[in-house]
């Protein structure tokens, strides 16, 4: 499987900041396939057969990384359902900087990263709303500050690291869905030429 000549665009932010909202938009629009680590994980924690259920179901309430081996593991498998595609937006992950080296390693690097850029009282409020209606094990309070945290101290500098090296694109999330979206859409329009 040829995964050195896909285009991956990683989109990153915090819990919250609407990763899964434009992600969504962008497949429209640009034909993307749109793989969430987060679904990914929540998949297999459903799966009967699976060996990983309480281990992800652990993690993702405590806001926690799973181990980074599980969840490349998904996402190359998720690329080779669709071998004719050659555009993947990869939404929340990597979620730290040995994740991000291990799938360099084993898959192939991104072309760009698109950051989706959160005041964390916006985020809050939208976790909690969300929360309401999501049945998310992870969308109350005391699961949101450790995701917040482990957000901070984890994942942010990866986004660091990447700007560093001239790949992100920062969208500011404020502003309505329609907005945001207009944004990222045409720094998407922009990096696909
Ligand atoms: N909303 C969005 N945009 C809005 C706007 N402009 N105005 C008003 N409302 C807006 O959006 C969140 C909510 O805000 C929605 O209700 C939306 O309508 C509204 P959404 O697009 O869902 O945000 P998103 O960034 O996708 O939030 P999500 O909660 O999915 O982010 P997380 O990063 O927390 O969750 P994820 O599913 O990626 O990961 C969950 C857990 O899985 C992690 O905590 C971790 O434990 C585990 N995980 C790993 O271990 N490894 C991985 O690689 C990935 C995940
Ligand atoms: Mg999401």
């Amino acid at each position: 499987f040829p995964f050195a000549q896909k285009t991956v665009v990683f989109v990153l932010g915090g819990p919250g900041s609407g990763k899964g909202t434009n992600s969504e938009k962008l497949v429209k629009d640009f034909g993307f396939v749109h793989l969430s680590a987060g679904d990914l994980l929540r998949a297999e924690q459903q799966r009967s057969e699976s060996q990983y259920g309480e281990l992800i179901a652990h993690y993702i309430r405590e806001g926690l990384i799973v181990p980074h081996e599980i969840t490349i593991g998904l996402l190359r498998n998720a690329m080779m359902d669709h071998p004719d595609c050659d555009r993947f937006l990869i939404d929340g992950f990597p979620r730290n900087i040995v994740q991000a080296k291990a799938f360099e390693d084993m898959v192939c690097k991104a072309k760009q990263v698109l950051f989706f850029e959160c005041p964390e009282a916006t985020m809050l409020e939208r976790l909690l709303d969300r929360g309401k209606t999501s049945g998310r094990t992870d969308d109350n309070i005391e699961s949101i500050k450790k995701r917040f945290r482990t957000y901070v101290n984890d994942s942010k500098p990866v986004i660091d690291e990447y700007a560093r090296e001239g790949k992100v694109i920062t969208v500011s999330c404020k502003g309505t869905v329609d907005e945001v979206y207009k944004v990222a859409h045409d720094n998407v329009a922009a990096l696909l030429q």
